[in-house]
């Protein structure tokens, strides 16, 4: 009821009468009064003026799931959604309901994480209250192989999500970082769950840092967050809504031919390392060469001495964004 009386008075974009509200959603006033009393007690700023009605005039930043779901626009992405206040691990909690028998498209969001992650062991740095981490769970028809792209799909996503929300020039670190002022604002982590020869689910991790004022030390020269690039505020649910719109659009592309060469050009434009120096830490052969792009496969392509090499996977660290290396 809350979802559907929060979408109402988001579509109705100025006052709507409670008879109408009744009538739409077969209900009692009282029971509106009721609902309009409760979004107020949770923040939400409601206005009623005799023979007109109600009127929505501000959202808190809030991420419940009717906040969530009264944004929505998408087709399928977040055709469950869950939101807990605390988790570890989005990624962990997406897994546990995947198993569960959730469907694809379920949508894990939270507040805050106790064990956030990022690749290879490391810790995403996950307060409560000023940020974004969001999973996507899919369980996707295709080919094991070619199951990597979809973090580039992601961040392809998030990248423009953040140019919408922040008319910056947001860019994309290959393959996972999304950068704003040359530095990291959102990581992506994707997951694979295989069977022998099937995928079961992925799970598709995304951490963006909204409001974040100050990090850890260990993190202060390189972090950086939509307040800090803009000082302004942003609705949370807003920019998750909008990260799920865009990856609906970009996943459709990326399904016709389960690669990216229908995303590449667009991909190659928002990357940040393009012409850049970068340092390939591949761990059997490290070496520096100019960085020229992705191919359809989402592999780098990277200039070393005349020769163009493609780089799989490994760690690339790029020269001059983030101002180390
Ligand atoms: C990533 O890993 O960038 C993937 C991060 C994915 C986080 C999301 S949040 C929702 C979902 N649930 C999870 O548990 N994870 C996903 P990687 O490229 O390995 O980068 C990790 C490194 O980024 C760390 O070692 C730090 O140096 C740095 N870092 C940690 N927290 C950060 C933050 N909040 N903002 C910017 N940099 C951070």
């Amino acid at each position: 009821m809350k979802t559907k009386i929060l979408t109402a008075l988001r579509e109705a974009g100025d006052y709507i009468s409670g008879q109408q509200l009744c009538e739409q959603l077969g209900v009692s006033r009282t029971a509106v009064w009721k609902v309009m009393k409760q979004l107020r007690e949770a923040g939400y700023q409601i206005v009623s003026v005799q023979n007109k009605g109600y009127k929505l005039v501000e959202a808190p930043d809030i991420l419940s799931e009717n906040e969530l779901k009264s944004l929505r626009k998408t087709r399928w992405a977040g055709i469950k959604t869950c939101y807990y206040p605390v988790v570890d691990s989005t990624n962990i909690k997406a897994g546990q309901l995947a198993q569960e028998g959730y469907p694809h498209g379920t949508l894990v969001v939270a507040d805050r994480q106790d064990a956030g992650r990022g690749r290879r062991g490391k810790a995403w740095s996950s307060p409560s209250g000023v940020n974004v981490y969001m999973t996507l769970m899919i369980k996707p028809e295709i080919a094991i192989g070619n199951a990597s792209m979809l973090t580039l799909v992601a961040a392809l996503a998030v990248a423009r999500a953040i140019r919408r929300q922040t008319q910056l020039e947001a860019s994309i670190k290959w393959p996972n970082d999304i950068v704003l002022g040359g530095k990291k604002v959102c990581g992506i982590l994707t997951e694979l769950n295989i069977q022998i020869d099937y995928i079961d689910h992925i799970v598709i991790g995304i951490g963006i840092n909204v409001h974040n004022e100050s990090f850890p030390e260990e993190i202060a020269q390189t972090a950086t967050s939509l307040f800090l690039e803009t000082g302004k505020h942003f609705k949370r649910a807003k920019v998750i809504e909008d990260v799920l719109e865009c990856f609906e659009h970009y996943y459709d592309e990326y399904l016709k031919t389960q690669d990216l060469s229908g995303l590449m050009e667009e991909y190659n434009a928002m990357l940040a390392n393009r012409g850049k120096q970068v340092r390939v830490l591949d761990p059997k052969e490290p070496f520096e060469g100019t960085a020229v792009g992705i191919d359809e496969r989402g592999e780098l392509l990277v200039n070393y001495e005349g020769e163009v090499r493609k780089v799989v996977s490994g760690e690339v660290s790029v020269r001059g964004i983030y101002g180390y290396v």
